[in-house]
């Protein structure tokens, strides 16, 4: 066996591989430049353009552009009226942002745990934790694979609950033939640096509500009834009026140029990203000490292939997941970890009075995760050498051998023999 790069081995490769490295194009580079010399660079043409086409893209009647995922998910709560008092269900298997935006209206999030095979929301879980106060639902595609939108929007339904989906992964997801961004009341979407469409920074609230589409316009830029571009075309000037305090969430034609590209070639990215998850998925299949994602898309339900998470069997293994990604990290590959569980961030359990245990399988996953590079960017050859660092610190770690009861494979997931 060769040696580790952490034990003073040959690294796998001379040059890092970044996690997450987004793939940016000619086409994007044109189209920001074009912006730059056109003078308007602030929220005007190219967004309204990226809106209608991201719309078009997952059937949604509305598309609304913003800074973040974390402000669509914002502007949702808010036009959805919940506020003090109320509860919002979601997972504590997701980026803090989920849950800070619950606390930010001031309303308490609800945690449910998590179905250890698709790492989403339990249904059954989730109606137990219905009350009187809940307002609303927020479930979270994990790493692209969809919730059970079926029963969830079935509790929804039974219990008068809004659904507004986090789709910050799932920009290409579909569920049962219908596109992830055109079933609920609203769904966010992240346009950050390492999502598979970016912005750099951006993110895009969609909905068929045509009710409260002028609300959340209005919202997203301060609460004003105009926003610049349309007060500034010529010969159409007119003074705008606050309607009510909103906020700077507005994305920019800058941001915008980025994404109208982005969205063109967001299905060849995934085509790219589908050989590398397969590459992946044959390379790992039959190696001790870790575990891949059981994914088999079927008829009208697709993955997004955002993250690629593999599980650390630690029973398997000598090493704990720190060492691990430190391990992978010496041998120039870098690595992601997704997520460790909200209700378990300070913040959470100073407040909400959360603790270990609370919510067993997310626990058990955010502990053993971890997150191989998936971009576009990459090439099959980096996907060869993230197969030979992980296979390479999994063979050195591993416990050869050891037969473990209660192992991820329990989960139905793929486990080594
Ligand atoms: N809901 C969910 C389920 C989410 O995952 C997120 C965001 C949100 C909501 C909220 O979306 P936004 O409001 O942000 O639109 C991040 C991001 O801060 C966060 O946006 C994201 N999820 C979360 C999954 O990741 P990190 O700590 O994992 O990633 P970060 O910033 O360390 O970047 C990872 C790697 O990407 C870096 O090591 C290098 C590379 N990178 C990063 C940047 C910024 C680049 O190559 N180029 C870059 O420009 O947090």
């Amino acid at each position: 066996m060769f040696k580790l790069a952490c034990e003073g081995g040959r690294p796998v490769r001379s040059e890092h591989l970044v996690f997450g490295r987004p793939l940016i194009g000619e086409e994007e580079i044109a189209e920001m430049v074009d912006t730059l010399r056109s003078g308007w660079i602030g929220f005007g043409p190219k967004c309204l353009r990226f809106e209608k086409e991201f719309a078009n893209y997952v059937h949604a009647d509305f598309a609304l552009s913003v800074n973040s995922a974390t402000a669509a998910l914002h502007l949702a709560l808010m036009a959805s009226n919940v506020g003090p008092g109320d509860e919002v269900i979601t997972t504590p298997l997701t980026f803090t942002a989920t849950a800070n935006v619950i606390a930010h209206v001031r309303a308490r999030p609800v945690f449910v745990d998590v179905d250890p095979r698709t790492q989403n929301m339990d249904p059954v879980l989730l109606e137990r934790a219905v009350t009187r106060r809940t307002k609303a639902i927020m479930p979270v595609h994990m790493t692209g694979w969809p919730c059970a939108m079926d029963e969830i929007e079935a509790i929804g339904e039974r219990h008068g609950l809004t659904v507004i989906e986090d789709a910050a992964h799932a920009a290409e997801t579909w569920y049962r033939g219908r596109k992830v961004g055109s079933m609920s009341a609203f769904t966010a979407f992240s346009f950050y640096a390492t999502k598979n469409l970016t912005t750099g920074e951006g993110g895009m609230l969609t909905t068929n509500d045509a009710n409260v589409i002028d609300r959340l316009r209005a919202l997203r830029l301060h609460g004003l009834d105009k926003d610049a571009w349309k007060r500034y075309t010529p010969g159409a000037f007119t003074p705008y009026e606050t309607l009510e305090p909103g906020y700077k969430y507005n994305m920019t034609d800058l941001q915008a140029s980025l994404g109208l590209h982005q969205l063109d070639r967001l299905e060849r990215a995934l085509a790219v990203r589908e050989r590398i998850w397969s590459m992946y998925d044959e390379a790992f299949a039959e190696l001790e000490g870790v575990t891949v994602p059981r994914i088999h898309d079927e008829q009208g339900t697709r993955h997004a292939r955002h993250l690629y998470t593999i599980r650390l069997d630690l029973e398997r293994l000598e090493c704990d997941r720190m060492r691990f990604i430190q391990a992978v990290s010496a041998e120039n590959i870098g690595t992601g970890i997704h997520f460790v569980p909200v209700h378990l961030h300070r913040y959470y359990r100073k407040t909400y009075g959360t603790k270990r245990g609370d919510y067993p399988n997310a626990e058990r996953i955010g502990d053993r995760t971890l997150s191989l590079p998936l971009s576009a960017s990459m090439s099959e050859e980096d996907a060869r050498d993230v197969i030979a660092a992980v296979t390479k610190v999994a063979r050195r770690y591993a416990r050869s051998r050891i037969v473990v009861v209660g192992s991820d494979a329990e989960d139905g997931v793929r486990q080594a023999a």
